[in-house]
């Protein structure tokens, strides 16, 4: 075997093991009352954006203080974005959206999607409570392109 594809197999391997982990994570305290084990809270989330102006899911619950990674993509036939913040920073954004003319860009808060694009985003959000995650492209986010994300913390 040439050190090439015993690293590809390693590499496989501490997948694999690191996806047992993760999978059986509530294993490792099997007898924790149910409301300590924090499933509700997602650090990887698949996002779809929609030309109907909808954000799916349009509503999500994240922990504070953990990256979260949304899997993002523009199921639509039109530009879209996924620009997460408060109601102030997405009031802030939209401002600046339509007085750029509505060029959606890429940012640390935000992504813009083509027409089928799927792209990453990880986010850390630091404070406990309602967040939201909007599309700012003109006329979306006021159509309600827009989804709620609860940050709880413990
Ligand atoms: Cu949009």
């Amino acid at each position: 075997m040439n050190p090439r594809r015993s690293l590809v197999l390693l590499t496989s391997v501490a997948l694999l093991v690191a996806a047992c982990t993760t999978g059986g994570g509530a294993m490792t305290s099997p007898f924790a009352p149910a409301s300590s084990i924090p499933s509700a809270a997602a650090t990887r989330i698949e996002v779809a954006l929609t030309d109907s102006l909808k954000i799916e899911p349009a509503a999500m619950t994240v922990p504070r203080g953990t990256p979260v990674t949304f899997v993002v993509t523009n199921s639509g036939a039109t530009d879209h974005e996924f620009y997460l913040g408060d109601e102030a920073a997405q009031a802030a954004h939209e401002k600046e959206m339509t007085e750029m003319g509505g060029m959606a860009h890429d940012g640390p808060g935000g992504i813009a999607l083509k027409p089928g694009e799927t792209k990453e985003l990880t986010y850390t959000f630091a404070a406990v409570g309602e967040s939201l995650a909007g599309c700012h492209v003109v006329g979306h986010y006021g159509g309600g392109m827009k989804a709620t994300i609860t940050v709880t913390g413990s």
